[in-house]
């Protein structure tokens, strides 16, 4: 008998990596996709895959509709992976990142509880939960502070995971992730942006890429690396917590350098705060400038993950580092120019 999957948010960066990792491993996945004129499957379609899982509508709002599913189908895993994930438009849509990011959490973890008691649960958590540090690195102890709607939802999922983990039994971990890329990650993240904006001007359409701040640093690794911790905590004998995450983080800046660098882009940077820009060494064109409204009300200044309750307990180790992950990414955007 195969084993049966099902991943919310299939439609996204890591469901699209983590539906082909299961594949790969003979599960059939069942992908729950929003209900659309044109059901997006773009990145599936990218990995090869969109033909090889079943579909179903599904939105983490709408109760019954999560019930229907859950209820008439036997999952040994489930993989929640959807979410409003932009940290930026959360304070636009505060009370819809609320709904969907928190209390979707709960809608499904009761249909679980209800119906199929027995399934895995996987929750996508996240380093942003951590916001405001209180220490250096941050590691499955370190206490969290939110810093935007999306993270004190998400924190309101992980704790519910927790709280159903241990109030009825289900097998329910948290992955707390700290940020992860590929060329598959959507063009509103900085990283993508980044690559996006650097091939366009590699490409001859030298208008510059405008940036919020460029002082804060993330722990950034390759998603594929990620899905492969998230279906490991779900191998695990006892449900539990872990963080994911690289251990070495890198401002904006830096990742801007990196990825020009793998396409033959030398940047000057001159000038500060709201003056400070890269510039093409070259020709002198302005590559980077900065745009104010990329600024948040209230800033994640720094990440910086210590993973190694996962290495230990999961075996799980990430393999990409940054500079390699910005040239992947920059390479790719560069070839497929104009995406
Ligand atoms: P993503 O590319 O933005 O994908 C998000 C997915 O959620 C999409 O498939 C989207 O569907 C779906 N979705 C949004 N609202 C929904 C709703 N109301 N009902 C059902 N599905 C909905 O995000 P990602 O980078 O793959 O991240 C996956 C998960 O990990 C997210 O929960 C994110 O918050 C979390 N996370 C990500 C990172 C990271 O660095 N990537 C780090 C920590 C945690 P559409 O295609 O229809 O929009
Ligand atoms: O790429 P970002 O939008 O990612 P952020 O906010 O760290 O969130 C991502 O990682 C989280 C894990 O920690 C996930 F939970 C979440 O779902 C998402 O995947 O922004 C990264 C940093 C921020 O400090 C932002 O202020 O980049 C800074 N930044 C500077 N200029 C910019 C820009 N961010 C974006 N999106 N666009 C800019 O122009």
């Amino acid at each position: 008998m195969k084993m049966r999957a099902l991943i919310t948010g299939i439609s996204g960066q890591d469901g699209a990596y983590l539906a082909k990792l299961l594949l790969e491993k003979g599960y059939h996945v069942t992908g729950a996709v929003r209900r659309s004129s044109h059901p997006e499957t773009t990145r599936l379609q990218k990995l090869g895959i969109a033909d090889d899982i079943e579909y179903v509508y599904f939105d983490l709002i709408e109760t019954n509709n999560i019930i229907r599913i859950i209820r008439d189908s036997t999952f040994d895993e489930i993989y929640n992976l959807a979410a409003q994930s932009f940290v930026g438009s959360s304070w636009e849509q505060p009370v819809y990142a609320a709904d969907v990011n928190g209390l979707g959490v709960v809608r499904l973890l009761d249909c679980i509880r209800t119906f199929t008691p027995q399934s895995r649960f996987y929750q996508a958590s996240t380093s942003e939960m951590f916001g405001l540090v209180r220490s250096t690195p941050q590691n499955e102890d370190t206490p969290f502070h939110p810093r935007s709607p999306y993270g004190v939802a998400k924190t309101y999922g992980h704790y519910i995971t927790v709280n159903y983990r241990e109030s009825f039994g289900i097998h329910a971990s948290s992955g707390i992730l700290f940020n992860h890329e590929s060329p598959l990650r959507g063009s509103e993240f900085v990283t993508r942006k980044i690559t996006l904006g650097l091939a366009r001007f590699a490409r001859g359409e030298q208008v510059p890429l405008a940036l919020g701040n460029l002082d804060a640093k993330r722990d950034w690794g390759f998603a594929g690396d990620y899905v492969e911790g998230m279906w490991r905590m779900l191998q695990q004998e006892t449900a539990d917590d872990y963080v994911l995450a690289t251990g070495v983080t890198t401002p904006i800046r830096d990742f801007v350098r990196f990825a020009a660098e793998a396409i033959g882009i030398e940047l000057e940077w001159t000038g500060t705060g709201e003056a400070e820009q890269a510039l093409e060494r070259k020709t002198g064109k302005v590559v980077v400038q900065i745009n104010p409204r990329f600024y948040r009300p209230a800033e994640v200044s720094l990440l910086l993950g210590d993973a190694a309750k996962a290495r230990a307990k999961l075996g799980w180790e990430p393999k990409v580092g940054v500079r390699e992950l910005a040239a992947m990414m920059a390479q790719a955007d560069f070839d497929n120019w104009p995406a």
